[in-house]
């Protein structure tokens, strides 16, 4: 017999998901517009093409409680330090719901200063981040990323 059986393997939606993108990918402006449209395409809530500084706060939240492991309510350093490990389990949660039919929506990454600079975002130095001591570093993260203060971060903040 000369038929041969092909296993068409399809790769079901490849998230490119950039693993741990080392500092310098900061400068690298063809990736930080890329990152920016896919967290402009998961925040934006009401699909108009833009993040309200509300839509942020909520994807913020989304994402916030994908990285709290153990669900106490707060950030540890350890959590944020295992961060990915979290994600990928999230993702393959939003993969099987969607199977379900039930669509999990993916969440946007916590930015990576969050970990680094935790010190400085725990406040109040209880030596976890709270919700309200991210809520503030969002906020200010939302302002410095909407150049144009048209009170939205779309993708006129970044290109020109
Ligand atoms: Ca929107
Ligand atoms: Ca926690
Ligand atoms: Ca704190």
């Amino acid at each position: 017999m000369k038929t041969k059986t092909l296993i068409a393997v399809a790769l079901a939606s490849v998230f490119a998901v950039t693993a741990a993108a080392p500092t310098f990918a900061a400068g690298d402006p063809a990736k930080h517009e890329k990152r920016m449209h896919r967290m402009i395409k998961r925040a934006d809530a009401n699909g108009d093409g833009r993040v309200s500084q509300a839509e942020l706060a909520g994807a913020i939240a989304a994402s916030f409680a994908v990285v709290d492991a153990n669900g106490d309510g707060v950030l540890s350093q350890s959590e944020l330090d295992n961060s990915n490990v979290a994600y990928k389990a999230h993702r393959q949660q939003v993969k099987a719901s969607r199977q379900s039919g039930e669509r999990l929506a993916g969440v946007i990454r916590m930015p990576k200063a969050v970990g680094k600079r935790f010190a400085k975002i725990d406040a109040n130095g209880d030596g976890v981040i709270s919700k309200n001591e991210l809520s503030r570093i969002a906020d200010r993260m939302f302002k410095r990323r909407d150049h144009n203060k048209d009170g939205y971060i779309s993708a006129a903040d970044f290109k020109a």
